[in-house]
């Protein structure tokens, strides 16, 4: 999958982007990630990316002139058109459907948008995926790109080992619990014990605990999900 980057900041990404798991499937080439500084795309004196809303309020609005070329300029850089996601509070929310959903796409380009928001003829020309990574607000789009890298990356086939495959995660179809209580050594921390069944060697026993432990765990605290419709529940949870 190839990632497009279209940011105001790209130095927010740097740190992250060397980060470890996202590094590997990166120099393994199971993922390409393209930074683009948009202000490249503002061709005044004074690199102008934003302006001030007609009609008056608070805040700057990004000019369509600048970012509608710089994202078609982007899109040109590859035979794959991908799919643009714009990052917006006003976006459907983010969730594990939608991740899936994404992972499947040969291309993403990600728009970040920073100030008030984006002038609403960027919207109606390039007709974005418009994504909210939750119900809060933030500065910019850059945090809520990073968390669908993140989250993307993880169902891209290989990039993950064995230890840490996805598949079992909570919110992924055909689970919808959360993840049971886990330990390790040692077996007494300030007079707390590691649950007995853990240390019995019985498999049948431990994963009837762990069940347990999921389903009572979910019920205390997102009731919610147990009695959602979406997805299809398909058990395919092999441990
Ligand atoms: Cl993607 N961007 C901004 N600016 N605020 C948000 C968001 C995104 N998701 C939730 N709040």
């Amino acid at each position: 999958m190839r990632i497009d980057i279209a940011t105001l900041f790209p130095g927010m990404f740097e740190s992250y982007l060397s980060e470890s798991i996202l590094e590997n499937a990166i120099s393994r080439d199971l993922i390409q990630i393209k930074l683009h500084n948009m202000r490249d795309w503002a061709h005044d004196k004074h690199n102008t990316m934003d302006d001030r809303p007609f009609g008056g309020g608070p805040g700057m609005v990004l000019k369509v002139d600048r970012v509608v070329p710089c994202v078609e300029a982007i899109q040109a850089m590859d035979a794959r058109p991908g799919r643009v996601v714009m990052l917006t509070p006003q976006g459907r929310t983010l969730t594990q459907r939608v991740v899936e959903e994404l992972s499947t796409e040969d291309r993403l380009i990600l728009l970040c948008g920073r100030y008030e928001g984006f002038d609403q003829r960027i919207v109606d020309i390039l007709q974005p995926d418009e994504i909210s990574i939750g119900d809060y607000v933030l500065n910019g789009g850059e945090v809520g790109a990073m968390v669908i890298i993140d989250s993307v990356m993880r169902l891209i086939p290989d990039v993950l080992g064995d230890e840490e495959s996805a598949s079992t995660d909570s919110f992924s179809a055909g689970n919808r619990l959360l993840e049971e209580d886990q330990y390790t050594r040692p077996r007494e921390y300030r007079g707390r014990s590691v649950p007995e069944i853990l240390l019995s060697g019985d498999h049948g026993l431990i994963e009837e605990w762990r069940k347990t432990n999921r389903r009572l765990k979910t019920f205390a605290r997102r009731p919610e999900l147990l009695f959602e419709d979406e997805p299809p529940f398909e058990s395919n949870r092999t441990r």
